[in-house]
């Protein structure tokens, strides 16, 4: 019997986003008798069509952690896509090691999404041994944590929450207070950046064998998924992302706050960590990485805006929207609070357009499945949110062509605080701005066809029409929002004339969007 088919006391199964040592289905495991399963199925290729670099670089880290692990001893059941017999499915792969290692139990980290939470709860029937479910110990709070902090609150405010995870962790505490006497610097993260030679770079890699060997078959059995390879940097070993996160830290950590919302043509990166894909897969642990952020700001080699606004980053909203996302969901997911169902525009695949800024963030996703927030948030999603585009479709869009989308970060960011889809769960008011935003933070607006000066009229940047459309089309859902009084104050103290060519305006834009052929939709099925 070769080793892989041996009988195992437990069968220790481990998803594609659960490489760590230290996941709770490894907590108590013995290499001399357990059997670690992994498998690269289709059904998580293909459930959304992921960006070729999103499977490349979860593909090629899984094989290396089947690697580590094996290096500590375990014997590892790994089942890859192109395997004869590959059933394309956990459930089945599942079915498929259990006849073979005739396992006491399996073991399993609870999953990050619903949808497979769903099939894991179907295992136990299926397989005909008992399942055991442990909770992800890599999250601060635990589902029962989040509920009990939002039980009985009306507003389920990030920031209280955030407070909470403060003081249970003790980073920038001083005592029972936050350092220098503030909880939030976010005020004075807002600057923005200038093109600058010297801007640091974050550590990327030259793909190894099993990364090119992953490639060749991403290259050839997803070549009609989104994205292109050529200049796959990803980490895809614990080391790699360990170096890339020190590089981060050394380099970068200290101008992170003041230019966090700042974009600026051909730097896609900034000041970010680019760090999500690693901590999103286990590949480096959110605690560890707030705890020398938190060291940094001690030692004195970080300011305090800094530190602040990545620790926030990552113990208030990640833990925040995860929360969120398993308090609120299954519904969650089908919210539609503006009712909008317009689709998605062809350019958000092709990135051919005249607005320079939507091209340029969706050329940088095409080419690194990365975007940083605010290019997420206030371009693509902003322009998602005035169209009234379909939210369902716009969280495919996130959750297919960034790196680091799993449903349960992906959905809450898209559902709630960009498309404010959930009506109001996530954030008090929905993130709709005018060009003007966009020109203050980046340099977008100077090489673009439209003018961000001008609000109506062919050559006006289309978010300005848009912009007080939305505000009209949503006026009786939106007016009695206190934070957007005096947003409809303005529009009603508006000269009529005005208001109409606001609207004419806008109804220009959305003919546009609406007449265009959706070549892509109707290729994708
Ligand atoms: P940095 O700017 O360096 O931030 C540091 C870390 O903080 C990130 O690595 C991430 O772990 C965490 N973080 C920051 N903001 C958020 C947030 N709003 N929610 C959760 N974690 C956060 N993040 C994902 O990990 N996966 C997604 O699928 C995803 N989809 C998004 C969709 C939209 C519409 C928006 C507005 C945001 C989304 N985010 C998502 C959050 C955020 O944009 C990314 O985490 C961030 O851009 C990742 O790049 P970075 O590592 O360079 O982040
Ligand atoms: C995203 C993804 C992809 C593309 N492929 C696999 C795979 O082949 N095998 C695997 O175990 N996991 C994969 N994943 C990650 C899973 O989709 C993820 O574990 C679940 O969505 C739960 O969060
Ligand atoms: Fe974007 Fe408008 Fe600026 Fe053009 S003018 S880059 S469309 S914000």
């Amino acid at each position: 019997m070769t080793l892989d088919r041996r009988k195992a006391r437990h069968l220790i199964f481990i998803l594609g986003d659960q490489l760590s040592p230290a996941m709770s289905s490894l907590a108590d495991a013995d290499p001399a008798q357990d059997v670690v399963l992994m498998c690269e199925v289709a059904d998580e290729t293909t459930y959304v069509r992921h960006h070729k670099q999103k499977i490349a670089f979860i593909l090629s880290a899984m094989r290396h952690f089947a690697e580590e692990i094996r290096q500590a001893g375990f014997v590892v059941d790994y089942v890859k896509l192109g395997d004869r017999g590959n059933s394309g499915s956990f459930s089945g792969e599942l079915k498929g090691a259990v006849e073979r290692h005739q396992p006491e139990c399996v073991i399993v980290t609870e999953p990050g999404e619903w949808r497979v939470m769903e099939m894991m709860r179907g295992w136990e029937a299926a397989v005909g041994c008992p399942v055991e479910i442990r909770p992800d110990t890599r999250f601060l709070a635990s589902h029962d944590d989040f509920a009990e902090w939002a039980a009985g609150r009306k507003q389920l405010t990030m920031e209280y929450f955030y407070r909470e995870m403060r003081r249970k962790t003790g980073f920038l505490m001083e005592g029972d207070e936050p350092a220098s006497g503030k909880w939030n610097y976010d005020s004075e993260n807002r600057k923005p950046a200038a093109d600058d030679l010297f801007m640091p770079q974050p550590k990327r890699f030259r793909p190894d064998e099993v990364t090119k060997e992953v490639i060749a078959l991403v290259e050839n059995r997803f070549a009609d998924h989104f994205g292109t390879l050529e200049k796959f940097g990803w980490a895809v070993t614990r080391k790699q992302a360990e170096a890339a996160r020190d590089v981060f830290l050394g380099d970068a950590l200290s101008a992170f706050g003041d230019y966090q919302d700042a974009m600026l043509a051909g730097q896609p990166f900034l000041y970010h960590s680019l760090l999500s894909p690693y901590i999103n897969v286990g590949l480096i642990d959110p605690l560890d990485l707030c705890r020398r952020v938190d060291a940094a700001w001690r030692a004195g080699d970080v300011p305090l805006n800094a530190a602040e606004g990545f620790i926030r980053q990552i113990i208030g909203w990640r833990e925040y929207v995860r929360g969120v996302y398993w308090l609120k969901m299954p519904a969650y997911g089908e919210m539609n609070f503006f009712g909008a169902t317009r689709a998605l525009p062809d350019f958000y695949w092709t990135g051919e357009t005249d607005m320079n800024c939507v091209r340029h963030v969706v050329e940088e996703t095409r080419d690194h499945a990365y975007a940083h927030h605010i290019q997420r948030l206030m371009v693509t999603g902003t322009f998602a949110l005035l169209a009234g585009i379909d939210p369902r479709q716009v969280h495919e869009w996130y959750l297919e062509v960034y790196a680091d989308a799993y449903e349960w970060v992906e959905l809450p960011n898209v559902i709630g605080m960009s498309q404010f889809a959930d009506g109001g769960i996530l954030g008090t008011k929905p993130y709709a701005a005018s060009g003007a935003y966009i020109d203050r933070m980046s340099d977008y607006c100077g090489s673009c066809r439209y003018d961000v000066k001008k609000k109506t009229g062919p050559d006006a940047c289309p978010f300005n029409p848009l912009y007080w459309d939305f505000m009209d089309r949503n006026a009786k859902k939106l007016a009695g929002n206190h934070r957007l009084a005096q947003v409809y104050r303005n529009w009603a103290q508006m000269d009529g004339e005005k208001r109409r060519a606001h609207l004419e305006s806008a109804a220009g834009v959305l003919k546009v969007l609406d007449d265009a052929p959706k070549t892509y939709g109707q290729e994708r099925g």
